[in-house]
């Protein structure tokens, strides 16, 4: 204490310019680990789940996206969104689809193997007043990219980009496995590991999943983040635009996931990193959506 007293009183009687390098170096010496702590702070704050998780979300920490680029940890949907979930909205807002305005929407034929836009197709009939009637627990679909951010805006969260969808569905995943239940194999312990095309693509499909269409969320089981059908059941709309200088209503938005229409050996939406596009304004009986939230 005593030589730090006479440092300073020598500093004030003295202010050479060799006493100020003297103290600006003494000064940086004490910041620099005060601002390295803070620092690392940072990081463990991003590696680590909060006390606080959104009821229905998981957290994903901090992480590189395949090109390297740095992405923030964020919460983000167990499930897609159910068609359950997305009544609710309605219900609450008095919201009216794209689908519903249009009086038509996307629908795929599994005996003819084709797209039409069926009349009366929406998210409670995703086939047409003809076909099934969405159930509750399954994703809802028939939702355009414009219909799933007016939820998303409702519900206080926002769509994923597809590089943080991308990089929770890889949490926990050495490189060579390419599912994001993990591994090779969609096979596992003798059971299917998400709901897609088992047969040929477009018209012959054996249901050895147990579903022609949707399934209920969750039912393929969770990856290592607790999260449900991140491959595979119903296309996840995202902020990614295919070509960023199109972004016009003649722009798609990129979808990630794949569906139960993906025949491995056509489209293989289900594996990590396979993407689809539509406009926004498209609905279609395949796609769905989940969203996340920032931390803060
Ligand atoms: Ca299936």
């Amino acid at each position: 204490m005593q030589a730090t007293l006479s440092f300073v009183c020598e500093f004030l009687t003295d202010h050479s310019e060799q006493k100020m390098k003297f103290l600006s170096l003494r000064l940086l010496l004490l910041l620099f680990p005060i601002a390295t702590f803070l620092s690392s702070c940072d990081r463990r704050d991003n590696k680590q789940a909060p006390e606080v998780v959104p009821e229905g979300m998981v957290f994903v920490p901090a992480g590189e996206s395949e090109e390297g680029e740095e992405i923030d940890a964020f919460f983000i949907d167990k499930t897609p969104v159910t068609v359950a979930e997305f009544q609710k909205f309605v219900e609450a807002t008095k919201f009216v689809t794209q689908a519903e305005r249009f009086g038509d929407a996307g629908v795929f034929d599994v005996k003819t193997g084709t797209w039409s836009l069926v009349k009366g197709a929406n998210y409670l009939h995703p086939f047409g007043p003809d076909g099934p009637d969405a159930q509750p627990d399954h994703p809802v679909t028939q939702v355009s990219w414009n219909d799933a951010t007016s939820y998303a805006e409702w519900a206080g969260k926002r769509l994923p980009d597809a590089k943080e969808w991308f990089l929770a569905a890889r949490y926990g995943l050495e490189a060579k496995e390419i599912y994001s239940w993990g591994g090779e194999n969609w096979i596992q312990d003798g059971e299917y590991k998400a709901n897609f095309w088992q047969g040929s693509f477009p018209t012959y499909n054996t249901v050895e999943d147990g579903f022609l269409y949707t399934s209920p969320v969750g039912k393929f089981g969770v990856n290592k983040l607790g999260m449900a059908d991140m491959g595979g059941n119903v296309w996840q709309w995202t902020t990614k635009w295919k070509d960023a200088s199109v972004t016009d209503e003649t722009g798609e938005k990129i979808q990630v996931g794949g569906s139960y229409l993906c025949d491995p050996a056509v489209c293989h939406g289900f594996k990590i990193g396979n993407t689809a596009s539509s406009t926004t304004e498209t609905s279609l009986c395949h796609v769905g959506f989940r969203c996340v939230k920032a931390l803060n």
